[in-house]
C-alpha cells in the first residue's frame, strides 16, 4: 500500500503513521524528521532546510525532492509506504506522480486528517518528544501532577519541544499550510484518491477511522480505470426505415395550430359545419335512437 497522510501541522500525521507501522508493517517517510536528521546531521540538504524550518516556511522542492527521491529508492518501500508530511505543494505531488508513474506503482489512497485549528494550536503547545527514541507525546495526556516521561524505558531522556513548535512558529506554518498545501484536497479528490476522516478525537479513535478508511480506499488501478473516458460503442444500423423522414437540418418545424390558423376561411367553415354533424350523431346515439359510425363499423367486422 503506498499512501500519504495529508493534513495540518499537528493533525496528528506522525502519530497516525507510527500506528500503521505497527499495523501494516509499513515504513513511515515523513520529510519532516528526515529533514530534521539532516540538520542534526549538518549534510548539505540539512543547512539548506534549517532556516526555512526554523521561520516555518516551506524547505526548497529541489532539496525536499532529493531527499524523496533517495529515501523511495531503499528496498524497504517495495512493499509500500505512508508518506508523513509530503508532499506538501502541488509541484512535489505532480512530481511524486512523475516518479511513481516511472516505476509503475501509484498512490493507493490519500488520506486527509481533519482537526480545527484551535484544536490544533493546543496540540502543538503540548507536544513533547523523546530524543533518545523519536516517541510523540502530548503534556495535556498526563494525569495531572505526572511529569511527562518517555514511556518506551526508565533510561530514556526527559522529553523535550520541537524547536518549531512556539506560538509565532504555528501561526507561519497554518499559514503556509492554507496557501500551499490545502490545494492537495482538490488535487487528490479529482483523481478520486482523496479520504477524509475527523481527527479531533482520542488517538485509538483516529487510528481506528482511519484503519477504516484506507480500507474503503479502491486500488489505484481501479480508480485509473474508471478515471478512463469510455470507447464509444457503434450504433447498431437500423433494420427497419425510418416511418416518419428525418426532417432536414434549419427546416423549420410548423405546429399543429400554425396549420389550422393557416386554413380559408371557407376551409374553416366546413370544418364546423362537420363538428357540428359529428357532434349531432353522438347525441342520437347517446338517445338510443342511432349507433355511432364507429361502433356500427366495430360489429360488422
Ligand atoms: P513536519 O515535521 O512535517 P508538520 O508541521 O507538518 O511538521 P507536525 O507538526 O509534525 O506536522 P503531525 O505530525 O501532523 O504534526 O502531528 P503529530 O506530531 O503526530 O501530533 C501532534 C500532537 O498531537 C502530539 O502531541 C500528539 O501526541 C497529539 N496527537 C496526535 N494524534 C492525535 C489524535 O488522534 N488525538 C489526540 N487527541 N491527540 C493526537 O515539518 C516540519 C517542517 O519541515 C519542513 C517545513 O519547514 C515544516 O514546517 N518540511 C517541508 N518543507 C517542504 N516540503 C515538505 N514536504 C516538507 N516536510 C517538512
Ligand atoms: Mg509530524
Amino acid at each position: 500500500m503506498r499512501i500519504v497522510l495529508l493534513g495540518a501541522p499537528g493533525s496528528g500525521k506522525g502519530t497516525q503513521a507510527q500506528r500503521l507501522i505497527e499495523r501494516f508493517g509499513l515504513p513511515q517517510i515523513s520529510t519532516g524528521d528526515l529533514l530534521r536528521a539532516a540538520v542534526a546531521r549538518g549534510t548539505g540538504y540539512g543547512l539548506q532546510a534549517k532556516a526555512a524550518m526554523d521561520a516555518g516556511q516551506l524547505v526548497s522542492d529541489e532539496v525536499v525532492l532529493g531527499i524523496i527521491r533517495d529515501r523511495l529508492a531503499e528496498p524497504d518501500t517495495v512493499r509500500g509506504y505512508v508518506l508523513d508530511g509530503f508532499p506538501r505543494n502541488l509541484v512535489q505531488a505532480r512530481a511524486l506522480a512523475a516518479m511513481l508513474k516511472q516505476i509503475g506503482k501509484p498512490l493507493d489512497a490519500v488520506v486527509l486528517i481533519e482537526v480545527p485549528y484551535n484544536v490544533i494550536v493546543k496540540r502543538i503547545a503540548g507536544r513533547r518528544s523523546c530524543p533518545q527514541c523519536g516517541a510523540v507525546y502530548n503534556v495535556h495526556d498526563f494525569a495531572p501532577g505526572e511529569t511527562p516521561r518517555c514511556r518506551n524505558g526508565a533510561d530514556h531522556p526527559p522529553l523535550v519541544q520541537r524547536p518549531d513548535d512556539n506560538e509565532a512558529t504555528v501561526g507561519k506554518r497554518l499559514e503556509v499550510y492554507e496557501k500551499s498545501t490545502r490545494p492537495l484536497v482538490e488535487h487528490y479528490a479529482a483523481q478520486g484518491l482523496l479520504r477524509r476522516i475527523d481527527g479531533d478525537a482520542p488517538t485509538e479513535t483516529v487510528t481506528q477511522r482511519l484503519v477504516g478508511a484506507l480500507l474503503q480506499a479502491p486500488p489505484a488501478a481501479m480508480v485509473k480505470a474508471k478515471a478512463k473516458p469510455k470507447t464509444k460503442t457503434k450504433t447498431k444500423p437500423r433494420t427497419k426505415p425510418r416511418t416518419k423522414p428525418r426532417k432536414a437540418a434549419g427546416s423549420k418545424v410548423r405546429s399543429r395550430t400554425k396549420v389550422k390558423a393557416k386554413g380559408s376561411a371557407k376551409t374553416k367553415a366546413k370544418a364546423r359545419v362537420k363538428a357540428k354533424a359529428r357532434v349531432k350523431v353522438k347525441a342520437k346515439a347517446r338517445a338510443g335512437k342511432r349507433k355511432p359510425a364507429r361502433s356500427r363499423r366495430r360489429r360488422s367486422r
